[in-house]
């Protein structure tokens, strides 16, 4: 009988790199992939001065991304296979420096995806509810409909939906992108966002009590706490390539507005109080999606979420209670 040589199952485990990884999502996903696929293997990356408990915890390295032979470098010598790519300025900073927002988020996507063609990496790109605009129909906004963003931000993340997907069709990229709604996060602050207030009323409520909002009390914005988030980045990232129909999706938790979260928050600070003093922010907001459509990650790779508004304010809440002052 001839003898079988056994395959081993075992693989190893892919090198990942993450850029613009001291925003919000970069450290919690460097701490997530790190416990699948070993300290080592991810390799945080920014052009902050990072922490000396950033420092501590894994690789850290230095990578501009407009500096495409310095990010050429990066991944050849930590011989990266896996490209997550958070470097962007959000959406009300971008309105501030339109001329940096094109070069971070129109160019920085240039760059990393030729390297990601290049390298034959995976390659992760973040959009966003963003990526809408008034013509899109906003409850529910489908996964495919027009969309015409009135902010740099979100022409710049069309942008890098559409460069994705043709890299994909034309040169077999592997690339996979998720549109995020504002994202609440009790470690991580967010920086120059819309949906930014969702995080900031939780510590205004356990400090002073106290929170002015910069959006009218009936806006209503899809939102998803940050555990959902990064699992849902994971997931796309290991879905087996014939489940993807698309390599764009929508992901959602919930929909609320800074009237509805409040109450629920009043829950646990009674007596928080809320005043409304809407900004240039609002107009963003008034353009975005109310409800996101994500029926069709459901459908094609299982993505369903843990965190409803309820649960989300109770974990935010004990966590930020539990940090010291
Ligand atoms: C922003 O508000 O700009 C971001 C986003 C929804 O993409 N949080």
């Amino acid at each position: 009988m001839p003898t079988r040589r056994l395959m081993s199952t075992v693989q190893d485990p892919p090198r990942i790199l993450i850029t613009g990884s001291l925003g919000q999502l970069g450290t919690e996903l460097a701490r997530l992939l790190r416990s699948k696929y070993g300290r080592d293997n991810v390799i945080m990356s920014d052009i902050v001065k990072p922490t000396k408990e950033i420092l501590e915890s894994g690789p850290y390295i230095f990578t501009d991304i407009l500096d495409f032979k310095g990010l050429q470098e990066a991944v050849v010598m930590h011989r990266v296979d896996w490209l997550i790519h958070f470097s962007a300025l959000l959406s009300a900073v971008g309105e501030q420096a339109v001329p940096l927002a094109v070069r971070v988020n129109i160019e920085g996507t240039h760059n990393v995806l030729e390297l990601a063609k290049q390298y034959s990496m995976k390659i992760f790109v973040p959009s966003t509810i963003g990526a809408f605009g008034p013509d899109s129909p906003r409850d529910p906004t489908p996964n495919v409909c027009i969309q015409r963003p009135k902010t740099i931000y979100g022409v710049s993340k069309v942008h890098a939906e559409l460069m994705g997907e043709y890299y994909h069709e034309r040169f077999g990229l592997d690339f996979r992108c998720l549109r995020f709604p504002g994202i609440i996060s009790s470690d991580s602050n967010p920086g120059g966002g819309t949906t930014d207030y969702a995080v900031q009323i939780f510590h205004d409520a356990l400090r002073t009590g106290q929170h002015t909002c910069y959006l009218r009390p009936d806006t209503r914005l899809p939102m998803m706490y940050i555990d959902d988030c990064l699992r849902a980045l994971w997931e796309i990232m290991v879905a087996p390539e014939e489940q993807l129909k698309r390599r764009t999706y929508n992901v959602t938790a919930m929909s609320f507005s800074p009237a509805e979260i409040a109450e629920e928050l009043r829950k646990h600070v009674p007596g928080l109080e809320v005043n409304y003093k809407p900004d240039q922010r609002q107009k963003i907001a008034d353009s975005w999606p109310m409800v996101f459509d994500d029926s069709e990650a459901r459908k094609d790779w299982g993505w369903s979420h843990k965190y409803d508004l309820a649960e989300m304010c109770r974990v935010m809440v004990s966590n930020i209670r539990k940090r010291p002052a």
